[in-house]
């Protein structure tokens, strides 16, 4: 289940330059670090510092748990009405039958604070067009049209305002799958007349969306989806109205046309690299957003901790999902996992709340690095099996070393590499923690360079440079909705270059791995900027694998060149992902 943290970024000379400059500034202050006056409204600090807040997808699709007439549909629960292809009209019958009775906010609120979660964002409508609250201005809602006659949207929020948590709405503004003129819904209305999107919009959507910045108290955040074809009035409509009734509160960049107060990236997307200015990253607990009651892919703790660490390293504010089953309860898995990465949370507050960016800019290949008031926190998932923790290119003195709660740790330079003298066992089962004091101003050499432990080093192609080949983004989705993405390398010919600058602890042999795809025999070779060359044959298939080169000899410590060709073969299928350098020990 643990994901390698072990990715690095190349270094050109404006990488270099622009690394340096994410070294200074990602010492982003924290609301108490600060000199400066601290103008940021209460939302913003929640984002800022909260850094991790409770999604919660539940609507009509919750009733069918991902079945439809004895049907299994897999992925996104939530967009069951379009996988199974139910009519509107069918499907706004259920309604008639929904009752999630058994909804507890109080219990929903306790699990977002024991999970460490700062603010709390629900749909109050998807794109199936049902909403969660009592609406004057379309009957499709929990008051008008189910037995439980309860507003959802205001017990919640009620209860978030009483336990000091932050609520924010979801609103899908532009698909409406059962309100006539709305994106993917009917086109004619009950008459049978011809509905347009502008009518949806200001007939439905518009006020809904004042009900929901007028009558829930202060709110977070609303979090617009999918603006698909959305005109750039209509955004601008929408953050006109959320800033008019709710000065305060911040809009998600999927408002559409480049609009909204922060980035949120693809869902389940973690960047690589240090991302700039206010963003999230987003995923699930199970494998769709919506209770899927055959879908036990449940997140462990393990992975929360490692994803939240992850996005709070990158800069970013992480939101992670759950979904109520049909009678509105909690999944127990979902809960225990939650109720077990809130412990860690509340072990390691000052890793999540007010915490900043790594300096790196990128995982290393053990873990990750945030800060806060200006100390370093290294969060170790891969705990050194030799008592010594590597950390490369720190340029500051350590002044005092420590596992967070625990023993003091001694420290020593060698060259670029900062050694941590760790206690043997982990100190903590999910991911242990040590903070580093130094010495002045951080400053930081984000080289990749090859963990001089065990672990496989995994550059992936995003951090070589590349020459007469092409590097893109691969997405593509495993179940309706699961999206994967993959950077890799495509076009080569004999005239490419792809090569990455690694930095090296010692001299010696490495192990040497690609991760590739092709179609048939392909010859490799891998030439050290010493001149040392390793060359292969693999029978490549259309699915990436790794395969191993096998030894290459580093004769002198630093930084070094790799470059990577394909000699002979049928280059057009080749497409490269990463390559992963383990350290032969001999003794
Ligand atoms: O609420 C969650 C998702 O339901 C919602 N956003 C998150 C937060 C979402 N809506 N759309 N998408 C995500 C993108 C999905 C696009 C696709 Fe499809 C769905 C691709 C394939 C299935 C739509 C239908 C486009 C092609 C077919």
């Amino acid at each position: 289940m643990r994901r390698k943290a072990n990715l690095y970024r190349s270094t050109t000379a404006l990488g270099v330059a622009l690394m340096m400059l994410m070294a200074l500034s990602s010492c982003r202050p924290s609301a108490t670090s600060t000199e400066e006056p601290d103008n940021r409204s209460n939302q913003e600090i929640l984002f800022d510092d909260g850094n991790f807040a409770m999604f919660i997808h539940f609507g009509l699709y919750s009733k069918m748990e991902g079945e439809w007439k004895g049907k299994r549909y897999y992925g996104n629960a939530e967009w069951i009405k379009h996988q199974a292809e139910i009519p509107a009209d069918e499907y706004m019958k259920e309604a008639a039958s929904f009752n999630p009775d058994e909804f507890d906010a109080e219990a929903i609120v306790k699990l977002a604070r024991d999970a460490g979660m700062r603010y709390i964002v629900i749909t109050s409508k998807h794109h199936e067009g049902f909403a969660m609250f009592d609406s004057d201005f379309c009957d499709f809602n929990i008051c008008d049209a189910t037995p439980l006659k309860r507003d959802l949207m205001k017990e919640l929020a009620d209860a978030c305002h009483r336990n000091g948590l932050g609520i924010g709405f979801y609103y899908s503004q532009w698909q409406d799958w059962t309100a006539p003129g709305g994106a993917r819904g009917p086109e004619t209305d009950a008459e049978g007349r011809k509905v347009t999107f502008e009518e949806y919009f200001r007939n439905k959507c518009i006020p809904q969306v004042n009900e929901l910045t007028t009558k829930y108290g202060e709110i977070q955040l609303i979090w617009f989806d999918t603006p698909g074809e959305l005109s750039k009035e209509a955004s601008e409509e929408l953050v006109a109205l959320v800033r008019k009734n709710q000065p305060h509160a911040l809009v998600s960049s999927r408002v559409g046309n480049g609009m909204g107060d922060y980035d949120t990236l693809n869902d389940m997307q973690v960047p690589l690299v240090n991302h700039e200015g206010r963003w999230e990253g987003i995923d699930v607990m199970q494998v769709g957003w919506g209770f899927s009651k055959f879908d036990n892919e449940w997140k462990t703790p393990d992975y929360i901790v490692h994803e939240l660490v992850s996005v709070v390293a990158r800069g970013g504010n992480f939101l992670f999902n759950i979904g109520p089953d049909s009678k509105g309860r909690i999944p127990e898995q979902a809960a225990a996992s939650l109720r077990e990465t809130g412990k860690w949370v509340k072990k390691y507050p000052q890793v999540v709340y007010g915490a900043g960016a790594s300096p790196w800019e990128h995982a290393l290949p053990w873990g990750d690095v945030v800060t806060n008031k200006g100390k370093l926190y290294l969060v170790v998932f891969d705990w050194p099996q030799d008592g010594k923790l590597w950390l490369p290119g720190l340029q500051n003195d350590v002044t005092a070393a420590k596992i967070v709660d625990g023993k003091k740790l001694a420290t020593r330079k060698e060259g670029t590499w900062t050694c941590i003298e760790v206690p043997y066992g982990r100190p903590d089962q999910l991911a242990s923690v040590v903070e580093l004091t130094i010495d002045g101003e951080i400053a930081v050499d984000s080289t990749p360079a090859v963990d001089p432990n065990e672990n496989a080093t995994i550059l992936p192609i995003e951090f070589a440079t590349t020459e007469k080949c092409k590097v893109a983004s691969n997405e593509w989705m495993e179940k309706f909705g699961e999206w994967k993405f993959k950077a890799s390398v495509s076009g080569i010919t004999a005239e490419s270059k792809v090569e990455w600058v690694v930095d090296f602890k010692e001299p010696g042999y490495y192990d040497v791995a690609i991760e590739c795809r092709g179609d048939g025999t392909t010859d490799w070779m891998m030439c050290a900027d010493e001149g040392n060359t390793i060359v292969d044959r693999y029978n490549l298939h259309s699915q990436y694998a790794w395969h191993r080169m096998g030894w290459l000899k580093i004769d002198g410590a630093g930084k070094h060149k790799l470059s990577l060709s394909v000699t002979d073969g049928n280059w057009e299928q080749v497409g490269i992902g990463s390559i992963s350098i383990t350290p032969v020990k001999l003794q």
